[in-house]
This record gives C-alpha cells, structure tokens and sequence, in this order.
C-alpha cells in the first residue's frame, strides 16, 4: 500500500538549506515535508562549515533560530593570512565599514533549525530510500519514496532540490536542459577537530612552501584546522602526531609556541571542487545549495550560498502563494546565479592565491608572493578581500547591474 500525502512544497535533503527554506516557509504559513536520505544524528555528525556571513546570521534570525547562535557564537571583525612567515591582519570591520562575520559550525546550526521544525510538529521523512522526483515539468509534481518497508508518494505544488552535490533532483533533470561548469583541484583539505583552545582568536589562512593550512575553530576550547594534502592521501593514514607535525612545519615559530595539541575528535579528507549548474529551475523544480554549486572552502561561501539561495527561493514562493505573481519564481535562477558567480569566483581565487600547485616550476609561487604583498600593503587590495570575505549584500548584483 502507498501513502499519499499531500504538501504545497517538497522539499528534498535536510541538510541546513532545506531545513532554513523549510523554516521560512512555516514562517510565512506555507507548507513544507522534507525528505532525508540519511538520519537526523548521520546529518549532525557532517564537521562541515564554521564560518557564517552578516546576510547568513540575518536570516537564521528571520527563521526565528538566532538565539543560541547570538549566545555562543564568537563575533569576528578580522582574520590573518599568513606567507613568507609573516602574518598580516585583515581588519574586516575597518575595510568594511563595520562588517563582521560569526564562528558558529554548520553541526550547531543544523541543530538548532531541526530543533525548532520538531517544536513545530512539522514533518521530516529521515531515512527515505529510493527518493524520486517526477512531472516537474507540469504543474502537479510528485516525489515517491520508501521509509523502512511503507511507501509514500508525496503530491506538491512545488519540488525543492536541496539534497546537495551528490542528490536525486539535479541527476532527474534531462541532459539537455542543463549545463554545468566544474574545476576540479589538484588536492584535497585534511580536516581535523580537537577540544584545545584555538591557537590565536581569529581565523589564521596560511600559505606556506610546504602548502596551505587554516587555523580555524567553533569555540574558545575547540578548535579546527585544515592542511592541503595530495589528492592520493587517505585519512586512515595521518596519525594525529603527523597532523600537528605538519601544521607546525607550516607555521612561523611565534604561532607554534601557542599550538596547543590533542586527540583528534573528527579527522577527514575533503576534495576541493568548483561546480555551478546552470539554470537552477527546471519547471516546477529549483536547486538551491550543494545541489546547484560547489566552492572550494577557502573563502568559506558554501554555507552562506545555500542560505541565501533559499532566501530568494523563500521569496519566491511567499510570493507566489500571496501575490499570485509568478515574477519572483521566474527571475530566481538569474539572481541566485549572479551572487554564486561572485562567490564562486572569489573561492576560486583565494585557493589560487594559497595554495602549492603541484608540477609548479616556482614561478606561481613567486606570483603569489608578489601578489600578496601587493594586496595586504595595499588599502584597495586589504579592501576588495575583506568585502568579499564578510560577503557582498544581498542586492549587490542588482545594484550593479
Ligand atoms: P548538504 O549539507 O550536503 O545537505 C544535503 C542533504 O540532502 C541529503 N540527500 C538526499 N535526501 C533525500 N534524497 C536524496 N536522494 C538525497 N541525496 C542527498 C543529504 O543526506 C544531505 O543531508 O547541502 P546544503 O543543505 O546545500 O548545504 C551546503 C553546505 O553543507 C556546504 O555548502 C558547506 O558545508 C560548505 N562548507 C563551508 N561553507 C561555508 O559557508 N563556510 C565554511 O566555513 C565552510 N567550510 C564547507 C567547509 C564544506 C566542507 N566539506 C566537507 C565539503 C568546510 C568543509 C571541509
Ligand atoms: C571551518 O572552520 O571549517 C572553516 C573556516 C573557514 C574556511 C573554511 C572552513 O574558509
């Protein structure tokens, strides 16, 4: 037997971008069932993003989930960068006159969005196997799936692709409605997690002759770092005593004096990927998040990105449902589109900037080095970082336009 349900939008991954649409949706009285491939814990136990921009924090208050965040996570007005030894502060809050950004993981923020959907009784299929999306291409699409040995079939308005990079809903699409862009990099980030204070107060990018690491964290007794490795590392072959080793290899000894070391509580081994899809609506389906764009971390956009992708799909749809206007669901691809380019761009170039290149004879090295010192001893330069890294406002691109 199968279950019909019935929901104005399907909302497909309970990742932190359908959980926030799923949010703002209730919030403007609309309905909303998501559909998760894995269980709630298997979503929190992702160690993934940590660092979140002024639009980002200004919706998880529009969501009605800021009060935590604004407790416990740690306001930043400037990070470091580090090369030829040397660190150099960019001071966000001057060079942007007064934007910060907020340490708060991805895990907590995740928490907190599935924290309050459960308050509000709204549904969640976690575990759902052989999710499929169908009839997208009209005005009533259905998405069915399995939940243990019940199957469900779900009828929508509306199918919201948020099931990130590897998801059902951009591969349902067919081949010639779609064109993706992607650059893959020649290495990955080694990740790992520990329960010591962070080894300075604000994050700490380094590029260094033996490659690129981050000197980040999530509180003021965890902290979480990165290395750049090659491609062909596997996690199960870094000891936590070769990791330290490492990152103190690729520190000046004034910031090594202050590493305090311990047991790893997460360790893993990301590839870095640049990938956009373009459109992001295919009828009566969007892809908002992982699903429609990847960014290498270095200029940690990807959360950011899927949470304002789903502040213009939101509108959209508030829109539709009140107004009766089609505008906002029309124009949502080309405005998502023209922010992610932005941020895809910058992520881009900042992983250029710091890292080794392997096969390099030196000379890309020295460009590095040369535009560096360029940019930190230059305002325009310290100027054009820090207004990309707190984020560009919401209505940059239409300004510009
Ligand atoms: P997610 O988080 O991947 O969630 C998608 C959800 O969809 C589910 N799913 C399905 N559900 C049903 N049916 C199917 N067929 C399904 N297939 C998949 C998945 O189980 C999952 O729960 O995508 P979303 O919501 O778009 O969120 C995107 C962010 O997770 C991602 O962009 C960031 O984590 C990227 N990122 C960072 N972003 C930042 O803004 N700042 C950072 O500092 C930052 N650091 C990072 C990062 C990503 C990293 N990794 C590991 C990729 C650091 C790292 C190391
Ligand atoms: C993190 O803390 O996970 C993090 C911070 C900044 C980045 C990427 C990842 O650019």
């Amino acid at each position: 037997m199968t279950h019909s349900i019935r929901t104005q939008v399907a909302i497909i991954g309970a990742g932190p971008a359908g959980l926030l649409l799923g949010q703002l949706l209730h919030r403007a009285g609309i309905d909303a069932v998501i559909v998760e491939r894995v269980s709630g814990e298997y979503v929190l136990g992702r160690i993934r993003a940590g660092v979140l921009e002024q639009v980002t924090i200004d919706l998880l208050e529009e969501a009605g989930v800021g009060e935590r965040m604004h407790r416990e996570g740690l306001v930043h007005g400037g990070f470091e960068m580090m090369y030829g030894g040397l660190r150099h502060r960019i001071d966000l809050q001057a060079l942007t006159a007064g934007k910060k950004v907020m340490v708060y993981g991805q895990t907590e923020v995740t928490h907190d969005l599935m924290n309050a959907r459960r308050a509000a009784g709204l549904p969640t299929y976690y575990e759902a196997t052989d999710v499929q999306v169908h009839d997208f291409d009209t005005t009533h699409p259905r998405v069915t799936f399995k939940q243990g040995d019940q199957s469900f079939e779900l009828a929508c308005d509306f199918i919201a692709g948020c099931d990130g990079f590897h998801g059902v809903c951009r591969a349902s699409v067919p081949p010639g409605a779609i064109r993706e862009f992607e650059k893959v990099y020649p290495f990955g980030w080694l990740g790992l997690l520990a329960d010591t204070p962070p080894v300075h107060d604000e994050l700490l990018y380094v590029n260094s002759p033996r490659g690129f690491a981050l000197c980040s964290q999530r509180s003021k007794t965890r902290s979480r770092y990165y290395l750049q490795v090659p491609l062909t590392d596997r996690v199960q072959d870094w000891t936590d005593d070769a990791f330290w080793q490492e990152l103190r290899l690729r520190l000046d000894d004034a910031t090594c004096a202050g590493l305090v070391t311990g047991p790893s509580l997460e360790k893993s081994i990301a590839p870095l990927r640049s990938f956009v899809t373009e459109p992001m609506r295919f009828g009566r389906m969007f892809l908002a998040g992982d699903a429609a764009h990847i960014v290498p971390p270095t200029g940690a956009k990807g959360l950011n990105l899927a949470a304002t992708d789903v502040k213009y799909l939101s509108n959209a749809l508030i829109e539709f449902y009140q107004e009766h206007s089609e505008a906002g669901i029309d124009s949502y691809s080309a405005r998502c589109l023209r922010r992610i380019w932005k941020a895809e761009r910058f992520s881009w170039w900042f992983t250029t900037l710091m890292h080794r290149f392997p096969e390099d004879s030196g000379i890309t090295a020295r460009f590095q080095e040369a535009e560096l010192d360029y940019l930190l001893h230059s305002h325009a330069g310290s100027t054009s970082i820090a207004e990309n890294y707190v984020g560009l406002p919401l209505d940059f691109a239409e300004r510009s336009l």
